[in-house]
């Protein structure tokens, strides 16, 4: 570079200007704009259409998944729409700010603008925090932020075939009740990734879809404990956990796992390899029962004529859409 290190520096300042910047490593870190709307509004639970009260992010349990690369900066809004009966807000566990001011509560009517670095690479959970925490949590307002790391793919990190997000929450029927909620009492089902058996035709013949790839294939699952007070016992039914990033860090890589245990709000990466020389099917679950049989057990088919755009690009947060068929707002 030597004589063009001023061009070079000058560069620089065009791109930062331009919402574009330089990171130490030379890898081009840009702003990403996110907005949130909080929404108060029924969704469907399960895979037969039961309605339920849930607090929401754009509407969504879970809400959609954010995807930066490490070094990149977000610049978040969070609008709390006036029609609100509720203060919401925004706890991303990738940021490194101030509880009080960025993570505090945004009342209805009003909007909350901040940016934050991400600076580590992983995946994190994020969800409102606003009180009662326990309660804004179990209706519904979660979701998975990825932090792609900077260095990219390489043989401690390999490059997956398809990826999928999983997020389990336990579910509370009576919505008003936050004092069961805190107590741990009144659950009766999991979630995964907003609905019952989401992804079972197994234990819910009404399931309209399930995980595909091709024998062979390195399968990536992005897992969120969203639950308010369980741990998961993450398995992969007739499978081993190739490899799993805990927190989705590349540095931190366990091998040949049957079972991880996943902290509430814990989130973390745990890939598959199927048999290459036949199809097969997995049963990706935790091994808790009580969460297992009352809804978290999710179908990962391997198969010659996998879905080709199944769990690749922004398809890997499958949403099924079913109309809502009973009314149970309380
Ligand atoms: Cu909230």
């Amino acid at each position: 570079m030597k004589g063009n290190s001023k061009i070079a520096r000058a560069g620089v300042a065009v791109l930062v200007a331009a919402g574009l910047g330089l990171t130490a490593n030379g890898v081009m870190a840009k702003t990403v704009k996110v907005t949130m709307t909080a929404k108060e509004t029924s969704v469907v639970i399960d895979n037969r259409g039961t309605e339920y009260p849930a607090w929401t992010f754009d509407g969504m349990v879970p809400g959609k998944v954010v995807r930066v690369k490490e070094g990149d900066v977000i610049d978040f809004k969070l609008i709390n729409p006036k029609t609100n009966k509720e203060s919401h807000s925004i706890d991303f566990h990738a940021a490194e700010v101030d509880v009080l001011d960025e993570f505090g509560p945004v009342k209805p009517g009003e909007t909350k603008h901040f940016k934050f670095e991400a600076k580590r690479a992983g995946v994190w959970m994020y969800h409102c925090g606003a009180g009662p925490m326990v309660q804004h949590i179990a209706r519904g307002m979660y979701g998975l932020i990825i932090v792609d790391p900077k260095e990219g793919y390489s043989d401690k990190f390999p490059k997956p075939d398809r990826e999928y997000v999983l997020i389990q929450q336990q579910f509370f029927p009576d919505a008003g009740d936050y004092k069961a909620m805190l107590e741990n009492r009144g659950w009766t089902n999991s979630l995964i990734n907003g609905k019952i058996f989401h992804y079972d035709p197994v234990h819910d013949p009404d399931a309209q879809a399930v995980l595909q790839a091709k024998p062979g294939e390195r399968v990536r699952i992005y897992f969120v404990n969203a639950n308010v007070n369980m741990p998961v016992a993450l398995h992969p039914i007739a499978g081993i956990w190739d490899r799993v990033y805990l927190n989705g860090n590349p540095e931190n890589v366990l091998y040949d796992m049957a079972t991880v245990n996943v902290a509430v709000s814990e989130a973390g990466i745990f890939d598959i390899v199927s048999p290459a020389d036949r199809p097969t099917n997995n049963a990706i679950v935790d091994h808790t029962m009580s969460a297992a049989l009352r809804g978290a057990i999710t179908v990962l088919m391997n198969k010659p004529d996998a879905d080709p755009n199944a769990g690749k690009g922004d398809n890997i947060l499958i949403r099924t859409d079913i109309k809502p068929v009973k009314h149970h707002v309380k």
